[in-house]
């Protein structure tokens, strides 16, 4: 899979609110239209969110959901993966519901509880709505709360709908976690790891910290028990990320969930811009973006026909 690469796009976030760009996807009609155009550049996964379309709010809402990952079906070959992770307001259940009522190839599953701090981002000069300065200024007391009760619980309802879950890990103790989840049965290799560096609360974008992580996780479950990806959040962290991935023979996740800038001094215009960034870079690396059905096999899903939208 070495000259592959997998390019996913988070498309819109849980952790961003509109103020922050306005090339944001809000609306249905924007988050498609977004995720057909991401995959089109290279994305082969589209990680999805969904927003309240009056405000911009994040919110779990299954008929918004459902009318994204319809429509998106309808235009897309790519792997539509929502969220489990969610927002800052949602519970487990709400979160954890897309699962049972969609049946999606792979939804994301959050194994550490950490205080996901974006309060800094209410400091910078931007015309907020009232709603969008709690929500991040609210994040200093925010734990993103995957407690074992909660991962046992969505493991239970993957492992039920055929989902394959893309294990998030921000930190190394999560590996730990994710190990004694392991010895409890509740999950098994082979994983899909995703690496999230850059949340304040868990890590840093740094490279030492990925190849730590990277190592720690090939000790503990083998170097042929995950296939895994990298997300750096910010930039230029996302870019910085995207590159030591794939000189490490890693997969690669861009999109305006985690950054929002394609320069230091200039914002993207739209996720496609951020996609093109991130196929421009591996061509540098002779690697080369794999279509949906490699990042299919790849990733043992078991198809976008066994899914109920
Ligand atoms: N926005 C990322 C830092 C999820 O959706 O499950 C976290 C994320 C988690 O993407
Ligand atoms: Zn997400």
């Amino acid at each position: 899979m070495d000259e592959k690469v997998i390019i996913t796009c988070a498309v819109t976030g849980g952790m961003t609110v509109p103020a922050q760009s306005s090339a944001i996807p809000i609306t249905v009609e924007q988050i498609v239209e977004d995720g057909v155009a991401a995959a089109e550049a290279g994305a082969s996964v589209l990680h999805i969110h969904v927003r309240e379309e009056s405000t911009g709010r994040p919110v779990a809402d299954l008929e918004l959901f459902d009318r994204v990952l319809t429509q998106l079906k309808e235009r897309t070959d790519a792997v539509l993966q929502p969220t489990t992770g969610g927002g800052r307001h949602m519970t487990i259940i709400e979160r954890a519901a897309i699962v049972p009522r969609f049946r999606p190839e792979m939804a994301t599953l959050n194994v550490g509880s950490f205080n996901f701090g974006l309060f800094t981002i209410a400091q910078r000069d931007l015309d907020f709505q009232p709603w969008e300065l709690e929500y991040l200024e609210g994040t200093r007391d925010y734990i993103f709360k995957n407690t074992f009760a909660d991962v046992t619980y969505l493991a239970g309802l993957m492992d039920a709908a055929g989902t394959r879950p893309e294990i998030e890990i921000y930190d190394v103790g999560h590996l730990f976690n994710l190990r004694q989840l392991v010895k409890e049965g509740v999950l098994s290799p082979p994983f899909n790891i995703q690496f999230v560096l850059g949340v304040l609360g868990a890590n840093m974008v740094d490279p030492d910290q990925l190849i730590h992580m990277l190592r720690t996780a090939e000790r503990i479950f083998g170097v042929d028990s995950f296939t895994w990806s990298a997300a750096g959040v910010g930039y230029p962290g996302e870019f910085q990320l995207a590159a030591l991935s794939m000189m490490l023979g890693g997969n690669i996740r861009v999109g305006l969930e985690d950054n929002l800038r394609v320069r230091r001094t200039e914002n993207a215009k739209s996720n496609v811009e951020l996609v093109e960034k991130a196929v421009a870079l591996a061509d540098l690396f002779d690697r080369v973006p794999a279509t949906p059905a490699e990042a299919r096999a790849h990733l043992g899903l078991k198809g976008s026909q066994d899914t109920d939208f």
